[in-house]
């Protein structure tokens, strides 16, 4: 068949048998479901990866491709060879969920002598968290061109909202607070076209919408409008908003938890999604949550944890009233506070979850040292909240280059060598910890390289120092100068006279 009548085939088929994004996903299944039980041949090999691939089901792909027989006819394979290259590329080095468009570059330009360059910048896996300044395309354009390995949109309604009255944020250099009640442009806003390409411009980077619906239904509603979308890589569905008047936390009650990822999984949705979930405190209520979202592992790709600890108070000493007015002063609490927080939730869920899912850290985290210390936890990508709001989107490319500085200087050249890899306890540890404190900076705030919050009291005993030295020198020149006679002041005869004797 001419090439022009082939692809006039492929329209026909198309449209008479897949018909919508829905579909495709629904075939690509199909077509795995029947090369997953045939032995290795050249088709299940030439096959198989590439919807494995355009499913973004990692784990799998990562399954077929360590199978001995699978690689070996991939190696010695002329025509797929290089195909074996590019799936490993984006498995390791990648982020995790990138746009088609990132994932046809790498491929595209396997032999490009520039293409480390290109992947470090995407392995950087630190982006922004949902909140503020993100709640329009200005906003996001700001995160698309900085650093930021995505974009993630403010979480939307199904209509758009104004958010709770005024004062409702709060921010100190060691926390802040908000209630600000998902203030928001509407889901129809966020899956736009023009909302999209004005965010991603030219950097291909991948699109997230956040999405927190006042009900089930809501939320089924806008999943399934997103999936009609162009443009958008994945969906981040918010299970632990604490803002909402009259609404309680979704993610904290676990029968409704249960409900929430059945309806999804029901769905069959044609993106990857991912969950935010609440701070828990107990071991046991990590275990119910972690227990359930197993339940669902080949529907949720990842969990995003955590928001921010609800329902905090915080009183003004001037005025002795809450520093913020909706829900009588209550209100999410994050920034440098909450990073113990957040790192425990790291742990605990990678501890706990099935490995397919993947964890995105967010708390507290304001520099490449917090970057690592969630990584170390577990974490596969980091976003950034607070200190985007405080700081803007430049803090992207300073926490970026800091993280890179530190798998520099530890010479870790893929950050799966260091990921989940926290150790226990030790004598040896502590007194390396010991020997760092010593030679750091204390810190008013506490924890290592904390950008621009830190106030360091090493600072005010040099200034001390530094007094001292210009008082003493001065007492020695006028010493000096009475001895020589350029002066003739009684005291200070005194105190020579004194100083013979
Ligand atoms: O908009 C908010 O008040 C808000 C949301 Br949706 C959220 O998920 N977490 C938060 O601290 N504030």
């Amino acid at each position: 068949m001419l090439p022009f009548e082939s692809e006039a085939l492929r329209e026909v088929v198309w449209w008479r048998y897949v018909g919508s994004a829905e579909g495709q996903a629904k075939w690509h299944a199909h077509i795995i479901v029947f090369f997953m039980e045939q032995r290795p041949s050249l088709r299940r090999c030439e096959e198989l990866p590439w919807h494995l691939r355009k499913c973004r089901k990692w784990t799998t792909l990562r399954n077929v491709l360590v199978d001995l027989r699978t690689f070996d006819v991939m190696y010695n394979g002329e025509q797929i060879k290089g195909g074996l290259f590019s799936y490993w590329r984006a498995l390791v080095r990648g982020p995790l969920y990138m746009s088609d468009e990132i994932e046809a570059s790498i491929v595209l330009q396997s032999s490009n002598p520039h293409e480390p360059e290109l992947l470090a910048e995407f392995s950087s896996r630190v982006y922004n968290a949902s909140g503020p300044r993100t709640g329009s395309s200005d906003a996001l354009q700001k995160v698309g061109a900085s650093k930021s390995s995505a974009i993630l949109t403010k979480s939307a309604t199904l209509l758009p909202q104004t958010g709770n009255p005024l004062p409702r944020t709060y921010t100190s250099p060691t926390f802040s607070i908000n209630s600000e009640g998902l203030p928001n442009k509407s889901i129809e806003y966020y899956i736009d076209g023009e909302t999209i390409r004005e965010s991603v411009g030219e950097t291909g980077k991948p699109y997230f919408v956040s999405i927190s619906g006042k009900s089930l239904e809501d939320n089924v509603e806008m999943m399934k409008l997103i999936c009609k979308a162009p443009g958008v890589a994945g969906i981040e569905l918010n299970l632990a908003c604490p803002n909402v008047i009259g609404h309680p936390i979704i993610a904290y009650d676990m029968t409704q938890l249960r409900t929430v990822l059945k309806t999804v999984k029901s769905l069959k949705l044609s993106l990857p999604i991912g969950i935010k979930l609440p701070p828990y405190f107990d071991f046991i209520h990590y275990q119910q949550a972690a227990e359930i979202i197993n339940e669902y592992n080949s529907t949720i790709d990842y969990i995003v944890t955590m928001n921010t600890v609800g329902n905090t108070l915080m009183l003004s000493p001037y005025s002795n009233e809450p520093v913020i007015s909706p829900k009588g002063g209550y209100g999410g609490l994050s920034g440098p506070a909450v990073k113990p927080i957040a790192l425990a939730q790291v742990r605990k869920f990678y501890s706990l979850l099935d490995s397919s899912i993947d964890i995105v850290g967010v708390g507290g985290v304001q520099s490449g040292q917090d970057v690592y210390d969630m990584v170390l936890c577990g974490a596969k990508m980091v976003q950034v909240g607070t200190c985007h709001w405080i700081e803007g989107a430049n803090c992207f490319d300073r926490i970026v280059e800091e993280f890179e500085g530190i798998l520099e200087r530890k010479g870790v050249k893929d950050l799966e060598e260091i990921r989940g890899k926290l150790k226990d306890w030790s004598k040896a540890g502590a007194a390396i910890d010991r020997k760092g404190r010593k030679l750091e900076p204390k810190t008013a705030v506490g924890g290592a390289g904390g950008g621009k919050f830190q106030s360091t009291l090493d600072d005010r005993a040099f200034l001390l120092l530094a007094c001292g030295v210009v008082v003493f020198t001065q007492v020695l020149c006028a010493l000096l100068a009475q001895a020589l006679g350029h002066l003739d002041v009684p005291w200070l005869a005194q105190l020579m006279d004194n100083l013979k004797k």
